[in-house]
């Protein structure tokens, strides 16, 4: 029998949760527990978005929580550096061990000492919050946190004002939905069941991805554009909306800035020249313009997927374009949606406390090119040589891109590193110590969302297992022993989950449901109003112009942009594999075993050039590294284009590698951020035994 959480007489509880993976869709979680132990983990069925269910990865949460290889000790290590052998140490050996290093360090200049995390857990608590107020009192150095989204979001802000957009359960009444550049299906599962909620509703789903994935393949079109021609695309369908006279006029001198100027740039982008760019048919493109011109309401589902290029930003604010070009907008059903974490009123000062910094200004280190920069020595322009790296809640050495320079760094001899974690991660594998964190049913949260609009608690289910500490636990030691004695650092998880959103957000309500609606209108652009400097849908950003930049979006080619090297003649992607997310999950056997091997997706045509079978080796190489996986010869992959699903932990490779060997550390347009799907490789066949 099943009772509440708040019945202590029976056995068997419920508790509500969060999913705390960097997923729009931030699942409202209940989980089972009988004895202390987690049984079950189940969706939230009260919550709407949810609906009950679950992906398959998190259904297996109780299984990675209990798994064999869990890190239940604080270790330290015992041999070469990244050999991966540890022997267990004492809590308190360990911290005091690690304050007296850092303090050391911190003494000649603390910005030597480098912090390094990213969305593990997207808990304000667990990952921003004692973690950055230890950093900002140290005075370490700062992190530009861009491996993901930072492209996307700077095109964003320069065109709608920030991460802002549709409300996504009302996608559910539109009558074309564009999904771009986003697999929903493998990582936004629960928008595609809305989609498929328009689709009975008579809705056509058009999905534009250089992939055939199992998204696209469910759709009523496919558009399989070249990788990083999206803007391209997106001017072409301005172009047709403009000559065909498919605009809403009166929005577009009402709520709009820049029109002349962008109608002059769309005019050169006939569906002609697009197609040329990009590589598909040009009737396809009319008809794309021909249904988004005519079809009202009309929706665009973007993700991230299509800002890992050079020209991210752009083409994400040549496609925010669109909406405020038709007037879809005025629909709550129209308009786009990329992100909606924009939309929430975290109280991020109260939480991360910059005021410790007492006026220093540490430098900033990019994430993305911390391969680069660990092999940087001590210069004016760079401030001192990193000398003491403290990663949680992140794998860098399976996902930062260009691993050889990313493992020449961490290999350092003379780099002091603590890395906190529930595995023995690739990036754990070169720790100097390695602490054991908590997982979601073992700590308090409360968290944001970006693919809905809910604020969502959570609840520890059961006790730290092992001697697992939180991150915020482990700092708040580590400020106590080196000396920290501000009472910030003294609050408890608790105390923080409530200053996330101090009074924006009734905490009774989150601790009685596990989920509070922010609210707001449902067509929130339907009037303008857009959160930009002019209140107005940017199509020329001043704000850029300023920066002597492009003040409209337009089309950048890639850094690496297929077809233009004859010694790499194929351009690389590698989008996230359905039962990973990003490099978690790698190490759950049942997962894994679905996923099969580290794979490359070839297209029958390219595969017969090279002589290559499916299930055979190849080696995938371009100036940066060489990488072995099976080719999977499938027309998933279009011609030109090879598609390496991420993010296998480089352990689980043939050579001890993966992907990343072959991405590169040049960075977006605006945000910079990675280039990840920017990449142009050769593939040769190559049997196992060589
Ligand atoms: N199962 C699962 N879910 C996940 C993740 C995961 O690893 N696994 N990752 C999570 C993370 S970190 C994020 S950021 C979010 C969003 O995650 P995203 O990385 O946006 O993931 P996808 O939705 O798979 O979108 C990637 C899609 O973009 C396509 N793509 C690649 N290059 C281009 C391009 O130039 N143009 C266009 N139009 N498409 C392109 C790829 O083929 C792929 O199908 O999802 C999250 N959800
Ligand atoms: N080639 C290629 N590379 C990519 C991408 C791609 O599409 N292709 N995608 C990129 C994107 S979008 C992203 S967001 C990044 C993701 O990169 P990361 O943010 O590094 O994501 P994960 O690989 O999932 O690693 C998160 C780690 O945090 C740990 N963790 C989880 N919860 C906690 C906690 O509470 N405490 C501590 N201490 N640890 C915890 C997990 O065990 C896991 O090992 O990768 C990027 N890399
Ligand atoms: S990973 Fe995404 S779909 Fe899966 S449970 Fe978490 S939030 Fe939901
Ligand atoms: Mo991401």
């Amino acid at each position: 029998m099943l009772h509440d959480q708040n019945s202590s007489t029976t056995t068997a509880r419920q508790v509500r949760g969060a999913c705390p993976h960097d997923c729009p869709d931030t699942c409202a979680l209940l989980t089972t527990v009988e004895n202390g132990v987690a049984t079950r983990v189940q969706g939230n069925p009260a919550h709407a978005q949810t609906g009950g269910v679950l992906c398959a990865k998190v259904s297996k949460y109780p299984e990675r929580t209990y798994h064999a290889e869990r890190i239940l000790t604080p270790r330290r290590r015992n041999g070469p550096k990244g050999s991966g052998q540890f022997t267990p140490v004492g809590w308190d050996e360990a911290l005091a061990d690690i304050a007296a290093r850092l303090g050391a360090i911190a003494a000649r200049d603390p910005q030597a000492i480098q912090p390094y995390s990213y969305a593990g857990t997207m808990g304000l608590v667990q990952g921003e919050s004692m973690d950055r107020r230890f950093f900002h009192r140290l005075g370490a150095s700062l992190l530009h946190r861009s491996i993901c989204a930072t492209a996307g979001g700077e095109g964003l802000v320069h065109t709608l004002g920030g991460k802002v957009g549709m409300r996504v359960e009302f996608f559910a009444e539109s009558k074309l939905i564009l999904i771009w550049g986003s697999n929903s299906i493998g990582s936004n599962l629960h928008f595609w069941r809305i989609a498929q909620q328009a689709k009975r509703g008579g809705a056509k789903l058009v999905c534009i991805d250089p992939r055939k994935s199992e998204t696209a393949e469910k759709c009523h079109e496919h558009i399989q554009l070249l990788p990083g021609t999206d803007a391209a695309l997106a001017l072409a369908l301005m172009h047709e909306l403009i000559t065909h006279g498919w605009l809403d006029h009166d929005y577009i001198t009402r709520h709009t800035v820049g029109w002349e100027r962008l109608r002059e740039r769309a005019l050169q982008w006939p569906p002609e020249r697009t197609a040329q760019v990009c590589g598909v048919p040009v009737e396809q493109i009319r008809q794309l313009a021909r249904d988004y011109g005519t079809t009202q309401p009309a929706a665009i589902r973007l993700n991230y997927g299509m800002q890992r290029v050079h020209g991210g930003a752009n083409a994400v604010r040549a496609v925010a374009c669109l909406p405020a070009l038709t007037g879809a907008w005025r629909h709550r059903a129209g308009g786009v949606l990329l992100s909606s974490s924009g939309q929430f009123p975290v109280d991020r000062a109260a939480l991360q406390r910059p005021d410790l910094l007492a006026g220093r200004n540490p430098r900033t280190i990019n994430m993305v090119t911390i391969g680069d920069d660990l092999l940087r020595e001590a210069s004016p322009a760079f401030g001192p040589k990193i000398e003491a790296l403290v990663v949680y809640n992140s794998n860098p050495v399976a996902v930062a891109p260009d691993s050889s320079k990313v493992v020449q760094g961490f290999a350092r001899e003379d780099l002091f590193t603590v890395v906190l974690e529930h595995f023995q991660t690739d990036t754990a594998d070169y720790a100097d110590y390695l602490l054991p964190a908590t997982t979601q049913l073992e700590h308090w949260d409360v968290h944001v969302a970006y693919g809905h609009t809910d604020v969502l608690l959570n609840q520890p289910a059961i006790a730290p297992l092992g001697q697992a500490r939180s991150n915020t636990q482990i700092f708040r030691e580590l400020a106590a022993r080196m000396g920290f004695t501000e009472p910030c650092f003294q609050e408890s998880d608790e105390q923080l989950c409530r200053q996330a959103y101090g009074d924006k957000v009734d905490f009774n309500r989150l601790l009685e449901q596990g989920f509070a609606p922010l609210g707001g209108p449902d067509a929130p652009f339907a009037e303008g109003g857009f959160p930009t400097p002019s209140g107005r849908c940017e199509f020329f950003s001043e704000r850029l112009a300023a920066q002597g930049l492009d003040g409209l979006p337009g089309h950048v080619p890639n850094h690496e942009a297929a077809g233009t090297s004859t010694q790499y003649p194929l351009a690389m992607i590698s989008p996230p594999a359905r039962n990973f997310l990003n490099s978690t999950f790698v190490n759950v056997k049942s997962l894994r075993d679905i996923e099969g091997r580290p794979l490359l997706e070839i297209h029958p045509q390219d595969a017969a050039a090279r002589g290559i079978q499916d299930g055979s080796v190849v080696r995938v190489f371009n100036g940066r590294g060489s990488y072995r996986c099976h080719a999977h010869v499938s027309e998933r992959a279009r011609p030109g284009v090879v598609n390496g699903l991420g993010i296998w932990w480089r352990k689980y490779g043939l050579d001890g590698n993966n992907v990343n060997q072959l991405t590169s550390q040049a960075l977006t347009d605006l945000g910079q951020g990675p280039t990840f799907y920017d990449c142009v490789v050769q593939v040769e066949a190559r049997p196992e035994s060589q």
